[in-house]
C-alpha cells in the first residue's frame, strides 16, 4: 500500500475566498474586500490608483463580500466534506476578523468564537483543521498606515495576532502554515503583502523588502508556536511553480535554474534557516539593500518550519530565446512559455502530473523536510444537465492522475508526504479572477460572477469518486 496509513486526505479553502460576512460581527475590512471580479483583476492590484479608488469610494461589485457564505453555511459544508472522509480541512483565519484594524489593543471575541466553532464543527466529525494565519489577506487599515508588510511595524502585530490564535486554538489545531504562498507577494505585493507600490521602479526593492518583514514575523510564528502549543506543527506554503527548459541549450537550463531558485529563496529561509548565497548575490547585483535588524539571522537560524508545503497546479517552460518567449502560458500567475507537449485548463494552466511527482522530489531533495500537497486541482467551468448532474469527469481525470504522480513519489521515490488538500473542495471564488465560473470543487455552489444564484451546494460526480479515493486511501482511483 502507497499511501501511509494516517494519510491526510481533504480539502482546501481561504477564507476570504469562501466566508463572506465581510463585515459582520465586527470584521475589519480587508485588502481582498477591494478588489473587483473579472479578467481585469490582475492588472487592478496591480494598478495602485485602482486599489486607492476602491478603498475610498468602494463602488461595484466585490465577490468576497458575500463569496459563498461559509460563514453561516458552515456547518452544512463541513458536513459534505465529512461525507466524503476528509482526515483534514484546510482553511485560513481572516486577520480582520480578530484584530479589524490589526493594530486594536484587544482582539474581536465574536470573530475568535467564529473559528472555535468552525473548529469544534470539524472536531466533531473526526476532521483534522489545518489553518493558514495569513492567505492573501489583512486589514485594509495597515495598507492604509504602513504600506502592508513594506513595513516592519507589522511584524510585532503579527506576531500578537499568531500567538493570540496559538493560544486561543492550541488544543484544536494541530497544523499550522504561516503565509499562503510567500514567494507570490513577489509577483504580487498588494495581494500578498497589502503592499501599494507607486513607482514601478521600486516594485522589486519594496516586494522583497516586504517578504524579508514577512520571513521574520514568519519566523517569530514558528517560534510562538513551538511555546505555545509544542504538539502542533508548523509549516511555509510556497507556489511550486515547476519549470522546464524549453529546449537543452545550456542558456535556456541556465535561465530556468535561476529562475527556479529565485522562486524558493524565501522557503530556504524558512526551512533551511538563512538566506542562500545566490539570493545574497542577486539582492547585489539589482543594488537592493534590504533593511534587516541584528537579531534577523539568529532567528531564522532557529526558528525552521516543520514541513514544508505547496500548491501545485501546473508547470510551463523556459527559454532565452525571443522567438520562443513570444507564446505565453497564464499559469498560477507567474506563467511562461508553453509546453507543447501538455494540453492547458480552460484558463491556459498546462496540466502536468508527472510535475508533481518532480516537484515533489526536487522539494524533498532540497529541504528533506516532510511535505504536504495544499492545493491542487483543476479550475473549469461546470455546466449541470438538465437533470442537474454536473458530471465532471475531466475534475476526476485530472486528480487520478497526480495523485498516481503522489503515488509514485512516495513508493518509489521515498518521499515523505504527509497530505494533500485538493484546493476549492467547494467551489469559491477564484483568486486570480474573482470569479465563481472557475471552479475546482466536489460540491457545485448556485453562484454566478455577478452574484447571481441561490447558493444552494450540491454534490458533483467527482464527490463520489473522491469519497471512494479516501475509503481506499488511494487504492481505487
Ligand atoms: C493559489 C492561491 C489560492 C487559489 C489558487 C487557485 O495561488 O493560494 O488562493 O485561489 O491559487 O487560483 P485561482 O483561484 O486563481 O484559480
Amino acid at each position: 500500500m502507497a499511501f501511509p496509513k494516517k494519510f491526510l486526505w481533504g480539502g482546501a479553502i481561504a477564507a476570504h475566498q469562501a466566508e463572506g460576512a465581510y463585515c459582520e460581527d465586527g470584521k475589519g475590512l480587508s485588502t481582498c474586500d477591494v478588489i473587483h471580479g473579472g479578467k481585469g483583476r490582475i492588472a487592478e492590484i496591480l494598478d495602485p490608483k485602482a486599489i486607492r479608488a476602491n478603498i475610498e469610494k468602494g463602488e461595484g461589485y466585490f465577490p468576497e463580500h458575500i463569496a459563498i457564505d461559509f460563514y453561516h453555511r458552515y456547518k452544512e459544508d463541513i458536513a459534505l466534506f465529512a461525507e466524503m472522509g476528509f482526515k483534514v480541512f484546510r482553511t485560513s483565519i481572516s486577520w480582520a476578523r480578530i484584530f479589524p484594524n490589526g493594530d486594536d489593543a484587544q482582539p474581536n471575541e465574536a470573530g475568535l468564537k467564529f473559528y472555535d466553532n468552525l473548529f469544534a464543527e470539524c472536531a466533531k466529525h473526526g476532521i483534522e483543521p489545518l489553518v493558514t494565519l495569513s492567505h492573501w489577506e489583512m486589514p485594509i487599515t495597515l495598507t492604509a498606515k504602513y504600506n502592508g508588510w513594506a513595513s516592519r511595524a507589522l511584524i510585532p502585530l503579527f506576531e500578537r495576532y499568531a500567538a493570540t490564535l496559538f493560544e486561543r486554538y492550541k488544543n484544536s489545531v494541530n497544523y499550522w502554515l504561516t503565509f499562503n504562498e510567500i514567494n507570490m507577494t513577489l509577483h504580487m505585493p498588494f495581494l500578498g503583502g497589502g503592499v501599494i507600490i507607486d513607482n514601478p521602479a521600486d516594485k522589486d526593492r519594496l516586494s522583497m523588502q516586504a517578504c524579508h518583514n514577512m520571513l521574520v514575523a514568519s519566523a517569530l510564528a514558528v517560534k510562538a508556536c513551538h511555546k505555545i502549543a509544542p504538539a502542533a506543527k508548523i509549516g511555509s506554503m510556497v507556489a511550486a511553480a515547476c519549470s522546464y527548459p524549453y529546449t537543452c541549450k545550456p542558456e535556456d537550463v541556465w535561465e530556468q535554474k535561476n529562475i527556479e531558485r529565485m522562486n524558493y529563496y524565501l522557503t530556504d529561509v524558512q526551512a533551511r534557516g538563512a538566506y542562500p548565497e545566490y539570493a545574497k548575490k542577486h539582492l547585489e547585483h539589482k543594488g537592493i539593500k534590504i533593511e534587516m535588524d541584528a537579531q534577523d539571522e539568529k532567528l531564522f537560524a532557529e526558528n525552521c518550519v516543520d514541513f514544508v508545503s505547496f500548491s501545485y497546479y501546473s508547470s510551463c517552460a523556459v527559454s532565452t530565446d525571443p522567438a520562443i518567449t513570444g507564446v505565453k502560458t497564464s499559469g498560477n500567475i507567474f506563467g511562461g512559455i508553453q509546453n507543447p507537449h501538455l494540453k492547458s485548463s480552460e484558463w491556459g494552466w498546462q496540466i502536468d502530473p508527472l510535475g508533481l511527482r518532480i516537484t515533489l522530489n526536487y522539494l524533498y531533495d532540497r529541504y528533506q523536510k516532510p511535505l504536504f500537497i495544499v492545493e491542487n486541482g483543476l479550475g473549469a467551468k461546470d455546466i449541470p444537465a438538465a437533470d442537474g448532474i454536473i458530471a465532471d469527469d475531466y475534475r476526476i481525470d485530472y486528480l487520478r492522475e497526480h495523485i498516481k504522480a503522489m503515488k509514485a513519489a512516495i513508493e518509489e521515490d521515498g518521499v515523505e508526504l504527509w497530505g494533500y488538500t485538493t484546493w476549492g473542495c467547494i467551489d469559491i471564488i477564484s483568486a486570480s479572477t474573482g470569479e465563481m465560473s472557475k471552479r475546482y470543487g466536489f460540491i457545485y455552489v448556485d453562484r454566478d460572477d455577478s452574484g447571481n444564484g441561490s447558493l444552494t451546494r450540491s454534490r458533483k460526480k467527482s464527490f463520489a469518486w473522491y469519497r471512494d479515493v479516501i475509503a481506499t486511501n488511494g487504492e481505487q482511483l
